[in-house]
């Protein structure tokens, strides 16, 4: 945060291919990129109110690519918060979030808060996926195997989203971050009142955020359920 509070960077890591540019795209842009694109950098803004103070993100999107190791730590001086992402559907992406994104973080951005994001939440009961899995005898990752990854790294949050189908979790993503970067002990709880979508994003955030949150009508009810319980605050 600078001085006045005001503004909150955020560095977006994670495999290649586990979601991180679809979670921005959706987030930034309300749009969903159906087609794979590599990322080298990007940078995506929003903002959010929280008790009549409006917060700039400044979102930074990089490669999950180890070809990009050597260039991926110049996104990281001065954030306030990292989303290690990994993909539900590949476990081998969370064994990543050990053996690389976790000491990746912590190496060039001790003070930051982590936040562990599954992605692609709507592929745990995608068929397909569940067949291929099987051949190999593994399963998704599931919720409690996320949770307790991010328990053990020291992640103030674990949440699952997917930006293919649930605006509203992507939503919960930033909300989450946005809060634990801004949060001082002591400080009164915070409210949401309004939201509206595009490249700035004004909303209020209501605290405690989740889980078993008031859910919105754009999604299946089985995703609502699932977001039910898709945040789990450490
Ligand atoms: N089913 C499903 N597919 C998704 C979701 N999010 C992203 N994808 C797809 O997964 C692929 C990779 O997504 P990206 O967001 O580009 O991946 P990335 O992590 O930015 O990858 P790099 O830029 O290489 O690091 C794309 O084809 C997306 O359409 C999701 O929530 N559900
Ligand atoms: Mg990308």
């Amino acid at each position: 945060m600078d001085s006045l509070g005001s503004r909150c960077k955020i560095v977006v890591v994670g495999d290649t291919q586990c979601g991180k540019t679809a979670l921005l795209h959706v987030f930034a842009k309300d749009c969903y990129p159906e087609n794979y694109v590599p990322t080298v950098f990007e940078n995506y803004t929003a903002s959010f109110e929280i008790e009549k103070h409006r917060i700039e993100l400044n979102m930074w999107d990089t490669s999950g690519s180890s070809y990009y190791d050597n260039v991926r730590p110049l996104a990281y001086p001065d954030s306030d918060a990292v989303l290690v992402c990994f993909d539900i559907s590949r476990p081998e992406t969370l064994d990543s979030v050990i053996k690389k994104w976790q000491g990746e973080t912590q190496e060039f951005c001790p003070n930051a808060k982590v936040v562990l994001v599954g992605c692609k939440l709507d592929m745990r009961t995608d068929v397909s996926t569940l067949r291929e899995l099987s051949k190999q005898r593994l399963i998704p990752v599931t919720h409690e195997q996320g949770s307790t990854i991010a328990r053990q790294m020291g992640a103030v949050a674990y949440v699952e989203c997917t930006s293919k189908v649930s605006e509203n979790s992507v939503r919960d993503v930033f909300h989450v971050t946005t809060v634990a970067s801004v949060q001082r002990p002591h400080k009164p709880q915070l409210k949401r009142s309004s939201s509206r979508r595009g490249l700035k994003r004004v909303s209020q955030l209501p605290l405690p955020p989740l889980p078993g949150r008031t859910e919105q009508m754009d999604e299946a009810p089985a995703m609502r359920k699932d977001r039910a319980k898709s945040c789990v605050l450490m």
